[in-house]
């Protein structure tokens, strides 16, 4: 069977308004980059004859600028779930031009099978290669595409000439059947394959497969700065002491690590101790300073769903794959997030706050409590079933005018059930085995930076009791100071009680 070859825009052409579209890809790796762009030219032009043109657009995390930046630029996007991080499209979702759903990544292939999402008209899938009987070699990142490109009406591919045919092998593609039916999923090691090598598709389905040549388009990281890199010692240093303790296994635990400078600054240090021994990593993306540990030998596999690597790097790995071929696996999202896999398995998490507050609840996603900065992602999916659950973030940002440890946080995202250790550039709290008081001076007194230290045991001084002493009327005095007089330090419980 012949496939129709055909520019972007003559793709994009046969999207309409209300299109439900769900892309292949997580992050910008294995995200599709031409379609999009013209679908977003199509929005403007239509806006500009009076007509509306939205679209729905479902992803396996973020994307990049070619999807999520030129749709919302062009307000080209109704519904969009299950995560971002695109600046333009933030602004659309806190201004109400989008509708956006943040929801754990495990879950959205299985929501949008059971229906809760409606229909999908289009799957987009970045390929490496298509067979004329519909197999498909994917890209660097898997995302939630099984499940789109099975729902889908139609198909179209991206074919990428830099994407290598030799990533074959490099994919554990699966769908999950749906309950009353589904069935354990056999990983009890990071490393176990279960599925295909390939994504099937109709090829009945495939309307139109577009050629493409562009690398992902991911930055390089910045060297990380000195909070970043105290807050990385720190984390190392408690990897260290509990592995000396005896309460991890001596082959260790495999790890879950975030993007971002403080990831690849925990990474880094790990590279670098010689106390703890070579491991694993089962996490849903791997940045650069996961390369550089698999060319010295101490992380020798990780299950991910995406390669988010630069340009450069990405052109390294490509140049010696063979050496890097049985060493990196990447699964669908509800994959290498799900729940019962990472509780079997003891992963140990790592993830970003925003802020945590005295008890040991967590917001990933709302700064100041309203406005969505990302999303949730596969933060929940990894916290919540995790061997050891590991929060960081800064004491203090904007210069101190905000702290990060603060009275209540104004979006819990993860509860205080959910989170066993939080780290900051001063230091490290173990909240195992503690009542809410004992966390909370566990906290104030080794994470919370000191100029802020006397105003949060003020603000445990006035609780009058129960087993989590608040104090409702003045939870929120930080957050309130900050948007008052544009300084955290300027909390005055007295006002509210
Ligand atoms: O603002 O951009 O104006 O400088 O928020 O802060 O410190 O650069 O944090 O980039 O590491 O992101 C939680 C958002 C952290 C991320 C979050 C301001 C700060 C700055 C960004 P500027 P940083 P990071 C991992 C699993 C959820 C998803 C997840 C995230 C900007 O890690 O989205 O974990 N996590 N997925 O100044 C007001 C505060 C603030 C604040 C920071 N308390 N109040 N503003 N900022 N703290 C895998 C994947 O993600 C794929």
């Amino acid at each position: 069977m012949g496939f129709n070859y055909m520019t972007a825009q003559e793709a994009a052409e046969m999207i309409k308004n209300g299109d439900t579209i769900g892309l292949s890809g997580f992050t910008a790796p294995g995200t599709p980059k031409a379609i999009s762009e013209e679908i977003a030219a199509k929005a403007v032009r239509e806006h500009e004859a009076g007509r509306p043109f939205k679209i729905n657009l479902f992803t396996g995390a973020s994307t990049s600028d070619h999807v999520d930046g030129a749709l919302s630029r062009a307000n080209a996007i109704n519904m969009r779930a299950p995560y971002q991080n695109v600046p333009d499209l933030r602004k659309r979702i806190n201004s109400h031009d989008c509708h956006y759903f943040d929801r754990h990544l495990s879950e959205m292939a299985q929501e949008v099978r059971y229906g809760f999402y409606g229909k999908i008209d289009y799957a987009i899938i970045e390929a490496a290669d298509v067979t004329p009987s519909g197999e498909i070699i994917l890209g660097t990142g898997v995302g939630n595409v099984p499940t789109y490109a099975h729902l889908a009406d139609k198909i179209f591919i991206e074919l990428n000439e830099v994407l290598p045919k030799s990533l074959l092998g490099m994919h554990d593609i699966v769908m999950l059947q749906d309950p009353p039916r589904r069935r354990e999923i056999p990983i009890y090691a990071a490393n176990d394959r279960i599925g295909s090598p390939v994504l099937k598709v109709d090829p009945t389905k495939i309307v139109g497969i577009v050629r493409t040549k562009s690398y992902d388009g991911v930055k390089p990281f910045t060297a990380p700065d000195e909070i970043s890199k105290q807050i990385g010692s720190n984390v190392v240093r408690f990897l260290i002491s509990e592995y000396q303790s005896g309460r991890l296994p001596k082959e260790f635990l495999p790890l879950q690590s975030g993007v971002g400078n403080v990831a690849n600054a925990v990474l880094y240090d790990l590279g670098e101790s010689k106390e703890l021994p070579n491991f694993m990593m089962y996490t849903e993306v791997i940045q650069d300073a996961v390369l550089e540990l698999m060319k010295k030998g101490k992380c020798t596999f990780a299950s991910t769903c995406s390669m988010t690597f630069s340009d450069q790097t990405e052109e390294t790995l490509f140049s010696d794959l063979k050496y890097f071929h049985d060493k990196i696996l990447m699964r669908p999202a509800e994959i290498s997030n799900n729940p019962e896999v990472i509780r079997r398995i003891g992963v140990i998490a790592m993830n970003t706050a925003l802020e945590a507050d005295i008890f040991g609840g967590v917001n990933s996603t709302h700064v100041l409590g309203t406005k969505m900065m990302n999303g949730i992602g596969g933060s929940g999916d990894f916290t919540r079933n995790a061997f050891l659950s590991i929060f960081s973030c800064p004491s203090i940002t904007k210069g101190g005018m905000i702290s990060n440890i603060v009275p209540m946080v104004a979006h819990p995202d993860h509860s205080e059930h959910s989170v066993d250790i939080i780290v900051t550039d001063q230091g490290i709290a173990d909240l195992r085995h503690k009542d809410p008081v004992e966390r909370a001076y566990e906290i104030i007194n080794n994470c919370a930076h000191p100029m802020y230290r006397e105003l949060l045991l003020d603000y445990l001084k006035l609780g009058k009791g129960g087993q989590t002493p608040h104090v409702l009327n003045a939870a929120f005095a930080f957050h309130n100071a900050f948007n008052e007089t544009g300084d955290m330090r300027n909390a005055d419980y007295a006002k509210y009680c």
